[in-house]
């Protein structure tokens, strides 16, 4: 069935729309690779860990319908995304943060496009509303870097495992206990 436009004049461009819309499925896919490296820990023992992922994959759910609900209130339509190639297994403690600093550094790229594209056509509106996510994203960097820094500071043998697992969860909650109101 077409698409029933209620309001048919809009700022938002289609290709504006279309960038957002690819920004979903992003922060739907990093929900639900963090949901699974959640259950690896969980599963594997490290407790504190899985307790940061599963929070971690709601926040990454709350980034998704921020941005759902800025693209239908602009007038254009969110598009639920299809989500797969979800990696279940993982080799180690250390790969899991390695895996997650390297997405985070692609959703930073991918916001950095957004943005950029957003000055070209001047649509400082979308702009504005994504300086949002430009903040959060310094900030998820960060943590994810001192998560993976800590594996060569404390080192992984004996008790080192252990002792990482427990800095890992009160590293994010240190990191968010100024966040108030946050998704
Ligand atoms: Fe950490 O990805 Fe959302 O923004």
């Amino acid at each position: 069935m077409e698409r029933q436009q209620v309001t048919a004049k809009r700022s938002l461009t289609q290709e504006t729309e279309d960038l957002l819309n690819k920004q979903i499925a992003m922060e739907a896919s990093s929900s639900a690779a963090y949901l699974s490296m959640a259950s690896w820990c969980e599963m594997t023992g490290y407790e504190n860990s899985a307790q940061f992922l599963y929070m971690h994959s709601d926040e990454e759910r709350g980034h998704m319908l921020k941005l759902f609900h800025y693209v239908n209130e602009a007038g254009g339509h969110s598009l639920q995304p299809e989500i797969t190639g979800i990696k279940h297994n993982y080799n180690s403690l250390r790969e899991v943060f390695e895996t997650i600093l390297e997405h985070e550094i692609a959703v930073t790229n991918s916001i950095n496009e957004i943005v950029n594209h957003c000055y070209q056509i001047k649509d400082f509106t979308t702009m504005n509303f994504l300086n949002w996510f430009v903040e959060e994203q310094r900030e998820e960097e960060t943590i994810a870097r001192r998560a993976v820094e800590l594996f060569d500071l404390i080192g992984e043998d004996g008790v080192g495992l252990w002792t990482i697992d427990k800095a890992i969860l009160s590293l994010g909650e240190s990191a968010h206990s100024g966040d108030a109101g946050e998704e």
